[in-house]
């Protein structure tokens, strides 16, 4: 029997998307306060889920649920496109829960991801943060990965733009997609990549650039504790000497009474 129309899938294959979620919480001046806020919400708050360096994403992601603390009013937060945020007022910090809808062509489940929310600074700088009452910022860089996906939903992560579509139909076999995908599919479409961008941004710290400088880090790291071990063999290879000596004069002692 024939697969029903837009679920036939493309075994073998996997399809990434990387998007960044998260948090950016203000403190509120109390002086400007504005009056209608309850006396005690100290915060402003947004949690979002956004493609890197804000590239759109809704060509796959169709819905984003926020499921908020109970003691907000209708906290089950239905957000139908882009931007996929929600913004509040509140006190307390609490673990959001975000559930991502797929386009329905990827007859997928819907992905489930928890975030805690962050009002108060953290980390190294947080004094510092908390005197100059910076913004919270607290988000992870994630990738979706699609398993087998529906012909439907790979030709639309690969560049059911415009363009594309007009140069649809010469190619459109199996084996052309999985070379295409090979290639890096959906490259050169806009957000249609799974690459990170080459350089950060205010706002998005994941780059090819960032990723370069903390390989770096590594390799420095690791030179440096080469040069512990190198130092702890010569203070071991030293005490040995010391400790041969000491057990010579002994025996000659020994030998002396
Ligand atoms: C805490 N477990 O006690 C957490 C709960 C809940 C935060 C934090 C509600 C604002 C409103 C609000 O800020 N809830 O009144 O609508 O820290």
């Amino acid at each position: 029997m024939p697969a029903p129309a837009g679920t036939k899938r493309i075994k073998g294959l996997q399809i990434t998307r990387p998007f960044v979620f998260g948090s950016i919480a203000r403190p509120i001046d109390p002086n400007k306060k504005p009056p209608n806020l309850p006396a005690e919400h100290t915060h402003q708050w947004t949690v979002f889920v956004k493609g890197v360096d804000d590239v759109d994403i809704s060509y796959w992601l169709k819905k984003v649920q926020f499921k908020l603390h109970e003691t907000y009013a209708n906290a089950l937060r239905t957000i139908d496109g882009p931007p996929f945020e929600v913004t509040e007022t509140g006190w307390g910090e609490f673990e959001v829960q975000i559930k991502l809808h797929i386009i329905s062509e990827a007859n997928e489940k819907p992905a489930i991801l928890w975030h805690a929310l962050k009002l108060h600074p953290y980390g190294e700088n947080a004094e510092q943060q908390r005197e100059r009452r910076e913004p919270i910022i607290s988000q992870n860089y994630e990738e979706i990965m699609f398993a087998d996906p529906t012909e439907q939903f790979y030709d639309i992560m690969t560049g059911g733009g415009p363009q594309q579509q007009a140069s649809k139909g010469k190619g459109t076999g199996k084996g052309s997609k999985q070379a295409a995908y090979a290639r890096g599919g959906g490259g050169g479409d806009g957000g249609r990549t799974s690459e990170i961008p080459v350089k950060e941004s205010p706002g998005n710290p994941y780059s090819q650039d960032t990723e370069a400088k903390e390989l770096d880090r590594l390799k420095e790291a690791i030179k440096q504790v080469d040069q512990m071990v190198l130092k702890e063999r010569v203070t071991l290879a030293e005490r040995e000497r010391v400790l041969e000596e000491a057990k010579k004069v002994e025996g000659l002692q020994v030998k002396k009474k």
